[in-house]
């Protein structure tokens, strides 16, 4: 009976009381299969010697097993010789008599190993030598590691190596529809597990994968690449009827040029030119139209001219391009305008203009195009002469020009174009007028503007006339006041232009480094042009990675070496492109790499290289061992939560036990934050992103602007600013008119600035603590600023509130920033904190003195008239009325009202200096 009571068959022996037993049990013989090591399982039973009586010397407690190889079974023969020992059993567990006759049965299991088998198959054998034994059970077999799907690929029943420290190598099949990106593997352990899964396949075109296979793509939708991608709906005009669509059909009458690629919507050839118009004078015809209104739903756009001469018989024409002379040519142009030369006086020209695209030619339809026909007997309207101004308010600005001599035909009307000068690529207005003048109203106050006519006669329209300049006068100044100023600014404007020509020629004599300017890499049409333009290439095998230290937005952040030989291996940090990213991930990646290696600046982090030709894609950074300034003053400040700063009065050491740094060093950390800024905006670049959280600090304690991620935020994009990955306004750092409008300048980056100053005085805290951003936008909107953190010196904190004037103008240019914070610290004792109690007599040491608030609000002028009258300080300038600055000689309306809107924000911030807490 078994352990649970049921009958078992068993081999029994039980001759312990006679001596010198040798019985043995042979098994049937066993195929060896495809097993090189097997296993044999034994089940027994084993009786304790020392509970018979009177075996001693007689009974054993051990059996033998053996084993023996042969290629086939050998019938009933048996060769005890022929055996080889595999062990000698012993039980761990024997009965006893009592045990017996208690029925518990005390079966013992033992495995051994046998092996490696090299013939077909093999006995076992069993030798008793006088123990009381009965065999249970005996179970062989071998361990495999089972069939098993990983990445879509198979792999087969696989036995292990005998050897159990080495594993077995096994390639993987790929499943139906999928394909081998890198050679699946795998490894078989001894004991029949699958380890360290390598390689992969993915689904061929056409095919999804769905739960560990590969699906065939449902009609309508399609998969053009084989990859780990799903499969997408057919683009715009396009349709699939069967499954496993590797490409989408084009309905008819549109098409797919040869080299758009699958995901692209199908297109069509464009509609033809509009408002074809000519413009002649003697020695060349300008051809201009308009865009069609259709362009098929592509961009490359192009025009073909033809020409046709035609004598008077309507009917004999002939191909005239031949004759001609086109500029830039009559094929394939890009814009809307061609030149014509070398006609022939008294000749009727007809011109048909096409407009094409990338499928203009799979089209069976016939072509449309413009047709216009020129007459070169008469004559085209000519330029307009100088442009004058006649006067300027604050809205409006009065122009006349002389009318052109020579005019064949008559004027119908002259065309003014204008813009803002500071937005010039963003738009424009025009109008028209029969006379030679024109006011020009709806404008900006105290804004310069551009101008330029042309005129229009039945030939079509003059070229522009050269641009002018003018400015409207500022706010509230009257019209007296104006017309007095016009020769002021016309004064100046004579004046500023001989600089610039003398400015222009110095600089081309002098060389080109002060023309470098920041390249935009989205202007390259190949975005990878960029990266072989602006940063080297690195050999991998010269970094070494060492550990990660961070999640960046692409992957991993790493530290690291970099050698480069014949010099010092330096630490670097290397940033990592996950694998499996799209073609826009490694473009939005490298991006960064092609902005920072333009740059070359002790306060702008420095790009070592960057790894594209092999995977896994890096950009290679100095190493900066303090990480991000955020975190790293947000560590430094550590126990005491609310020490503020402390500054003794001999030296402006802060006690060192609360781990803070000295205000010197923050300023001086602040002060090489802006100095790369200054560089930046210098350089034309605007960085969009600028926070605590964007520098990083080396062992130095010198901190570096990072992260040129943020500002692919295209201006013309209105989706851009929200959908692009982690392209969200960082509001908390933002300027109200970048927020607003989207204008992002060195002026927005200026008011960034601002809050970083604020995170780094108050060590890593939260800008508007834990305010909603809608909240912190309606209160900046109210006029409320960030107070001044504790213990943060005056000057710095009017600093920060100069850096968030709402008038983006006002705010401080990162230069006078620089010099501002390097007077800072060579006077030390302007440093010293905000007072603690309000009512207390302010008096503002370092603040930017009057003559800087005069010169940042445009009112230089007025300097002395300020000094003259005792006011010197900006406290007492806050405290004036406008009676006050009346009296101490500014005139003009305009000027008084610009000095005390400046007062009135003074007096806010003031105010906002006695106020403790931040209110909402
Ligand atoms: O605050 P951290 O320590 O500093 O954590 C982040 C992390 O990688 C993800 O961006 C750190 N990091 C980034 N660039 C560098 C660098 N050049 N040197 C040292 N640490 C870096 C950053």
């Amino acid at each position: 009976m078994d352990e649970h009571n049921r009958p078992i068959h068993t081999f029994q022996v039980c001759n312990v009381m006679e001596p010198n037993q040798n019985n043995w049990l042979r098994s049937n013989w066993i195929s060896r299969q495809a097993a090189q090591k097997v296993y044999v399982e034994l089940r027994f039973t084993l009786r304790d010697c020392n509970s018979i009586p009177w075996v001693s010397g007689t009974c054993k407690e051990t059996f033998n097993l053996f084993y023996h190889e042969t290629d086939e079974a050998h019938g009933v023969k048996f060769r005890p010789a022929q055996y080889t020992k595999i062990d000698t059993i012993a039980a761990d567990e024997s009965f006893t008599q009592m045990d017996l006759g208690d029925r518990i049965l005390k079966l013992n299991t033992e495995v051994r190993e046998v092996g490696p088998i090299n013939r077909k198959g093999f006995y076992l054998a069993f030798q008793d030598i006088g123990a009381c034994i009965a065999l249970v059970s005996v179970r062989v077999y071998y361990k495999k590691c089972p069939f098993t799907l990983r990445n879509l690929a198979s792999f087969p029943d696989t036995v292990p190596r005998v050897d159990s420290s080495s594993l077995v190598e096994v390639r993987g099949a790929c499943v139906d529809h999928a394909e081998e990106r890198d050679t699946p593997k795998l490894f078989c352990g001894a004991d029949g597990d699958w380890l360290v899964p390598l390689g992969r396949c993915v689904c061929s075109v056409g095919y999804e994968e769905i739960d560990g296979s590969c699906v065939a793509c449902r009609p309508g939708f399609y998969k053009a690449y084989a990859g780990n991608i799903k499969c997408s709906k057919c683009p715009p005009h396009s349709f699939s009827y069967g499954d496993a669509s590797a490409i989408c059909r084009c309905e008819k009458g549109f098409f797919r040029a040869e080299k758009d690629p699958p995901t692209m919507a199908c297109t069509r050839p464009p509609s033809p030119p509009r408002n074809l118009i000519f413009n002649l004078n003697d020695t060349c015809l300008l051809l201009e139209w308009s865009p069609p209104s259709d362009t098929g739903g592509r961009r490359d756009l192009t025009y073909n001219v033809q020409c046709k001469r035609c004598g008077p018989e309507p009917d004999h024409c002939q191909l005239c391009e031949d004759e001609l002379r086109f500029l830039p040519g009559p094929l394939g142009l890009t814009n809307a305008t061609v030149t014509v030369l070398d006609f022939s006086a008294h000749a009727n020209y007809t011109f048909e203009i096409e407009s094409l695209n990338g499928v203009s030619d799979m089209s069976s339809f016939p072509r449309q195009v413009a047709i216009i026909t020129v007459s070169t007997d008469q004559g085209g309207p000519s330029l307009v002469g100088t442009l004058k101004k006649d006067w300027a308010s604050p809205n409006s600005i009065a122009l006349s020009w002389q009318q052109p001599e020579q005019t064949t035909l008559p004027i119908i009307d002259y065309e003014v174009k204008y813009y803002e000068k500071e937005h010039e690529l963003l738009s424009y207005s025009s109008t028209r007028t029969k006379a030679p003048s024109v006011i020009v109203s709806g404008l900006k106050p105290a804004t310069w503007y551009v101008f330029s006519v042309r005129t229009r006669t039945a030939a079509g329209y003059s070229s522009y006339s050269p641009k002018y300049e003018y400015e409207t006068t500022g706010d509230s100044s009257n019209m007296a006041s104006d017309q007095g100023q016009v020769l002021v600014i016309v004064t100046a404007a004579v004046g500023g232009f001989t600089l610039l020509v003398i400015l222009t020629l110095f600089l081309l004599i002098t060389g080109s480094e002060y023309f470098t300017t920041y390249v935009d890499p989205d202007t390259y049409e190949d975005p990878t042009q960029a990266v072989h333009e602006f940063t080297k290439e690195i050999d991998p095998s010269r970094i070494r990675i060492e550990r990660v230290i961070g999640a960046g937005e692409f992957g991993e952040v790493c530290s690291g070496r970099l050698r480069t030989p014949g010099k010092k291996e330096i630490a670097v940090a290397i940033k990592t492109l996950k694998g499996g990213y799209v073609e826009r991930q490694r473009r939005d990646f490298l991006r960064e790499a092609s902005i920072m290696g333009q740059f070359d600046h002790p306060n702008i982090i420095r790009l070592e290289g960057v790894v594209t030709k092999s995977r896994p894609v890096m950009i290679v950074v100095e190493y900066m061992e303090n990480g991000s300034l955020d975190s790293f003053l947000r560590v430094s400040v550590g126990v005491l939560q609310n020490s503020g700063m402390i500054i003794s009065s001999d030296s402006l050491k802060i006690s060192q036990h609360d781990g803070h740094f000295t205000v010197i060093q923050l300023v001086g950390m602040l002060r090489g934050i802006a100095s790369g800024m200054k560089y930046l905006s210098d350089m034309g670049y605007v960085h969009r992103d600028l926070a605590a959280r964007n520098i990083l600090v080396n062992s130095n304690l010198v901190c570096k602007v990072s992260d040129f991620g943020l500002s692919r935020v295209l201006e013309d994009d209105p989706e851009a600013a929200y959908t692009t990955t982690g392209g969200k306004i960082p509001i908390r750092w933002t300027a109200p008119e970048a927020i607003s409008y989207r204008k992002f300048s060195s002026a927005s980056d200026a008011w960034s600035y601002g809050i970083v100053m604020w995170e780094v005085m108050s060590y890593g805290e939260r800008p508007y603590w834990e305010m909603s951003n809608q909240d912190v936008i309606l209160s900046i909107e109210e006029g409320y600023r960030l107070p001044a953190p504790m213990g943060c010196p005056v000057a710095l904190h009017q600093l920060m509130l100069h850096c968030w004037q709402k008038e983006r103008n006002h705010r401080p240019k990162f230069t006078d920033i620089v010099s501002f914070l390097d007077k800072l610290i060579r006077n030390p004792s302007s440093l010293l904190p905000l007072p603690e109690s309000p009512g207390e007599e302010m008096d503002y040491p370092m603040f930017i003195s009057v003559g800087d608030w005069l010169d940042s609000i445009k009112m230089s002028q007025y300097k002395s008239n300020f000094m003259a009258a005792g006011y010197n300080t900006l406290d007492s300038v806050a405290r004036m009325s406008i009676e006050d600055v009346r009296r101490i000689g500014v005139e003009l309306i305009g000027h008084q009202r610009r000095i005390i809107s400046s007062i009135q924000t003074l007096h806010l911030q003031l105010l906002h200096e006695h106020e403790k807490g931040f209110h909402v």
